[in-house]
Parts: structure tokens; C-alpha cells; sequence
């Protein structure tokens, strides 16, 4: 049972990212303020904001995505360990629609490829060959993060309660069963305005994007609950975040499985 002390921090944080994100408004590191927030409270905070923005926006949960599971990212960010957030329905945007960057604090991009599982995918102690029997399919996606932090800085717990910086994705309309590839050597070339950002490959994702999955599933295990069937997991960007600004146009295409693409206005 949380003490009504724990109970108040989590809500008081959970409120504060709420209000942010809606508010557009930034805010500061919470570990400051409340140097209780562990890694495992702050994973009880991203659930009771989660819990606010389904009831606020009349929406429910789809997925997970990872996040910090790339050396680059956690270099980028200075938290040298992966988290994981959950994906909405709500978050979910489509190729053919152009983003207004209006309801973002400091939105970045970021390319990754989507799993979609048809099984379960449960810890303790899961595996590459796990996640990938689990899979239905694979997809090119892009991820719009922002974070609620000022400067996008933070320390892991507080990434954690805000949802590992979740805002928005898209996912390319073609499917492919994940069989056919070799997905450490699926390559990656991410454009900006027709320019070349980063190139990188799947192994910048834990040696294996399907690890990112396991590792989600066996970090789950430990607080009761699995990858389920059904769900869209993103796990993880394969090189740097761009800075988003009206206007423009990016590109993430993978060996094999085509290009997603998002327009900005
Ligand atoms: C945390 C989320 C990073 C990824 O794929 O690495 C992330 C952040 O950098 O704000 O989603």
C-alpha cells in the first residue's frame, strides 16, 4: 500500500506534466524538488498521467515505445539507460495529413521501426527470437517526441513520468513480416528538407531493435504485466532527434520496408 505521502507526489507530478502539455508551458526537473522520485515511483506517475490524458481526451492506450535504447540518444540526452512510455490512440497520425506544429513545446523527429505482435511477449526472461515469433509485422515509423522538461532536460526518473516524452507518431502504410530481414543490418537514411541527417541501421537499437522489445517485456515482468497481442510497440530511435519547424519536410526510409514520411506546418 503507497503511503498518502508517495500517493500526493505522484499525483502532484502527474497533474503538473498534465497541465504542461496541455498548457504548452515547460517545466523543471522534478528530482530537485522531490529527491523520492525513483525510477519505480516515477513509472507509477507516467501511469496516473496516462490514466488523465485517456479520461481528458477520450482516447486509450494502443501500444508502448521505447526510448534512450540508442548510444546516440543516450549520449544526445545524458540518461544512459532505455525507458519505455505508452502509446495512445490519440497520438497516432498518418502521412497523407500535415502536423501543425501548433500544440508542441519543442517537438523533435525521430525514426524507428514499428512492431506490431500478435502474441504475448513476457519477461523474465525474453529474447530477440521471442519478440520476433510474436511479431505480425514490421513497419517504417516516425516518432514526434516532446518533452514537458525545459530544454528537453532531465534525469531518467523524470523522463520516465513524463511518459518518455511522447507526443506523436506515424506509421508507414506497408507491412512486412519481420522473417524476410535482418534487422540489425536493415539500413536507414533520414532526410530533412531533402537533405541527409543521419544514416544508421538497426543494431544502433541494443545490437537489435527486437531487443529493445525483450528488454521492455523483461522490465515489465518486474511490476506485473507483459507486451500483449495487438499492440504497436516503437522501439526506438535509430540516430539523433531533429528539431521540428514549420515547413518542414522529413523522410525516414529502411532497406526493404520503404519510407515513412511527415509534412509540418
Ligand atoms: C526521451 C525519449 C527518447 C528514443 O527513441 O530514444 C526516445 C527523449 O529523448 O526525450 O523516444
Amino acid at each position: 500500500m503507497a503511503s498518502t505521502n508517495v500517493v500526493n507526489v505522484i499525483d502532484q507530478i502527474a497533474s503538473e506534466l498534465f497541465e504542461a502539455e496541455k498548457n504548452k508551458t515547460s517545466v523543471n526537473k522534478f528530482v530537485d524538488r522531490f529527491p523520492e522520485l525513483n525510477e519505480a515511483l516515477a513509472y507509477q506517475v507516467q501511469e496516473k498521467l496516462v490514466e488523465l490524458k485517456c479520461e481528458a481526451e477520450n482516447t486509450v492506450k494502443i501500444g508502448r515505445k521505447l526510448g534512450l535504447t540508442s548510444k546516440s540518444k543516450q549520449e544526445m540526452m545524458g540518461v544512459h539507460e532505455p525507458s519505455y512510455g505508452v502509446l495512445l490512440e490519440s497520438m497516432q497520425l498518418y502521412e497523407s495529413e500535415k502536423i501543425s506544429t501548433a500544440p508542441f513545446i519543442h517537438a523533435k523527429l525521430e525514426p524507428e521501426i514499428a512492431f506490431v505482435l500478435n502474441k504475448e511477449v513476457k519477461g523474465p526472461h525474453a529474447t530477440v527470437a521471442d519478440v520476433l515469433a510474436a511479431t505480425e509485422y514490421i513497419a517504417p515509423a516516425v516518432e514526434v517526441i516532446d518533452s514537458r522538461f525545459q530544454g528537453f532536460r532531465f534525469t531518467l526518473p523524470d523522463v520516465v513520468a513524463d511518459n518518455s516524452s511522447s507526443s506523436k507518431f506515424i506509421i508507414g502504410d506497408r507491412f512486412y513480416s519481420p522473417e524476410k530481414f535482418d534487422l540489425k543490418l536493415m539500413g536507414m537514411v533520414f532526410k530533412k528538407n531533402g537533405e541527409i541527417i543521419s544514416t544508421s541501421a538497426g543494431a544502433a537499437v541494443m545490437g537489435h531493435p527486437a531487443r529493445a522489445i525483450a528488454w521492455l517485456a523483461n522490465k515489465l515482468y518486474k511490476v506485473g504485466q507483459s507486451v500483449q497481442p495487438g499492440e504497436v510497440v516503437l522501439s526506438g530511435s535509430l540516430s539523433g532527434a531533429e528539431k521540428i519547424e514549420p515547413g518542414d519536410h522529413f523522410s525516414a526510409s529502411f532497406d526493404g520496408i520503404g519510407t515513412v514520411e511527415a509534412v509540418f506546418s
